[in-house]
């Protein structure tokens, strides 16, 4: 169960590493801490129910160690701090895990047991101590421990302090906390109810729902410690927290992975290539006719609707890591390697033309000459005019002609030549556009991809829950 839950945790430290630049800080950091602390805790699952024991000076925290243990593993009765230092009384053959938690916790007198293998306690240092963040230390310490055992005085069972600044605060954690009422040998008989109930309406009252509270006289003036076996009993019961801890942390993970996978971020991402190469085909076009306007334009308006799309964090990356410059210089690049602004040399007229031409106008001069001299000589004039008109005639016809050959055959290579340019143009599109589009998003793809992992290392720990 425990290598599950870490297998969930490192899943979503995965998902984190991917999404870390795609999600807004403020919805991440959250997410990243809650994990951190399932981590954390994990850390130290083990089988052993650890069990921090707090309290007031002298309300017999050390006295209800010894009447559990049987033998006086703690001073109890000792002078003002009575524990100064913390003491772990822990299974004698204790789980590296066990060791673990105490050696970071600062631990050292450790005391080894074969009555309860099952249970670690350890005395802490006084709550009523000077120690300024003393709560502090409280709090540091429950998400590290199973459980912990409020001993009370029934003498300060009201106290304000113990109130306002522990049970309060931390009422947070109340299904981790059992609170023990001790030395109930000095009530007078027949008022141990009453303290309890008006006990348990001041703990409500601090946010505690249904309080656990086991009535101990750990050291009693005369005869053995009353109410052990029932604290026992209660602490075998409170064993199950572990199942309750795992299945706590496992709904922690849930719910921040709900938190994440809910994001635009994590959701759709197909269609990008069909959309871009016709954007980039169409821009490719209008850039070979040398329309560098429009494609930029064209170009400018697809990276709008893929990080519209996408949205969120997504869309803020794409838009910083493609602006609008970018863009208008991914097409300068492509219009000017692609060699798009060269435009083709006219074509030539024919090779025969212009001697046709020539000989034509000659042909025509001659003929004129011969017009003149038939006239002079009063000779028929009919063959030298046609002669004449025919040679105007080519002349003229070969010209208009070849004028239009030419301009419909530049026409034709122009086009050609543009048609050949929209390839290698869609090419460098694709180098200094497309590359870095598809690089924003296989980002999101490998956040989608490792949460989707990360749903499948939930589900079975959860599976191993019996829980989902
Ligand atoms: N009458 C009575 N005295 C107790 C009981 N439990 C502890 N004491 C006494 O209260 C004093 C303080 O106990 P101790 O365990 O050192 O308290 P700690 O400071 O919380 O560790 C000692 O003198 C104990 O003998 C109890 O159940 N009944
Ligand atoms: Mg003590």
């Amino acid at each position: 169960m425990r290598s599950d839950l870490l297998a969930a945790v490192d899943a979503f430290d995965r998902v984190i590493a991917a999404a870390r630049e795609l999600i807004d800080p403020a919805v991440l950091d959250p997410v990243a801490t809650t994990v951190r602390q399932v981590r954390e805790r994990a850390g130290y699952l083990g089988d052993t129910l650890v069990a921090a024991v707090a309290g007031g000076t002298g309300s017999g925290k050390s006295s209800l160690i010894n009447a559990l243990a049987g033998e006086e593993v703690a001073r109890s009765g000792g002078m003002r701090p009575t524990t100064g230092k913390p003491l772990g009384w822990i299974p004698a053959n204790p789980e590296p895990g066990l060791v673990r938690l105490l050696d970071d916790l600062g631990v050292e007198e450790r005391v080894g047991q074969d009555l309860h293998p099952w249970l670690a306690l350890l005395d802490l240092p006084d709550t009523d101590s000077v120690v300024a963040d003393h709560r502090h230390t409280v709090e540091a310490l429950l998400p590290r421990v199973d459980l912990v055992l409020w001993v009370i005085d029934p003498e300060k069972y009201q106290d304000r302090v113990l109130h306002s600044r522990y049970l309060q605060p931390l009422a947070a954690y109340h299904r981790q906390f059992v609170f023990v009422l001790n030395q109930i040998d000095r009530l007078a008989p027949g008022t141990v109810d009453d303290l309890v109930s008006d006990l348990r309406q001041t703990l409500v009252a601090d946010g505690i729902p249904e309080p656990t509270i086991v009535t101990v006289a750990a050291d009693p003036d005369v005869g053995p410690p009353i109410g052990i076996d029932d604290l026992v009993a209660v602490l075998e019961d409170k064993a199950d927290v572990k199942e309750v801890v795992y299945g706590k942390l496992a709904t922690d993970l849930r719910e921040a992975a709900k938190t994440l996978t809910s994001l635009p971020e994590f959701s759709g991402g197909t269609g990008f290539e069909a959309s871009w190469n016709e954007a980039r085909d169409e821009a490719a076009r209008l850039l070979a006719s040398g329309d560098r306007r429009r494609a930029v334009a064209r170009l400018d308006g697809f990276v709008d609707s893929v990080a519209g799309q996408a949205g969120g964090g997504v869309a803020a990356v794409i838009r910083q890591e493609v602006t609008p410059d970018s863009v208008a210089e991914a097409v300068e690049v492509a219009y000017e390697a692609s060699g798009a602004y060269r435009t083709p040399a006219p074509v030539p007229a024919p090779g025969w033309a212009r001697p046709v031409r020539w000989v034509a106008l000659v042909a025509a001069v001659a003929a004129v000459v011969w017009g003149i001299d038939s006239l002079r000589a009063g000779r028929d004039l009919l063959w030298p005019v046609v002669v004449t008109l025919l040679s105007v005639a080519v002349w003229a016809g070969v010209g208009v002609w070849v004028s239009s050959y030419r301009s419909r055959a530049t026409r034709r290579l122009l086009a050609q030549h543009r048609e050949e340019l929209i390839e290698p143009i869609a090419r460098l599109l694709d180098t200094h556009l497309g590359k870095r589009l598809r690089g924003v998003l296989r980002r999101r793809a490998g956040a989608t991809a490792a949460a989707t992992e990360l749903d499948l290392a939930l589900a079975e720990l959860e599976r191993r829950l019996g829980v989902g």
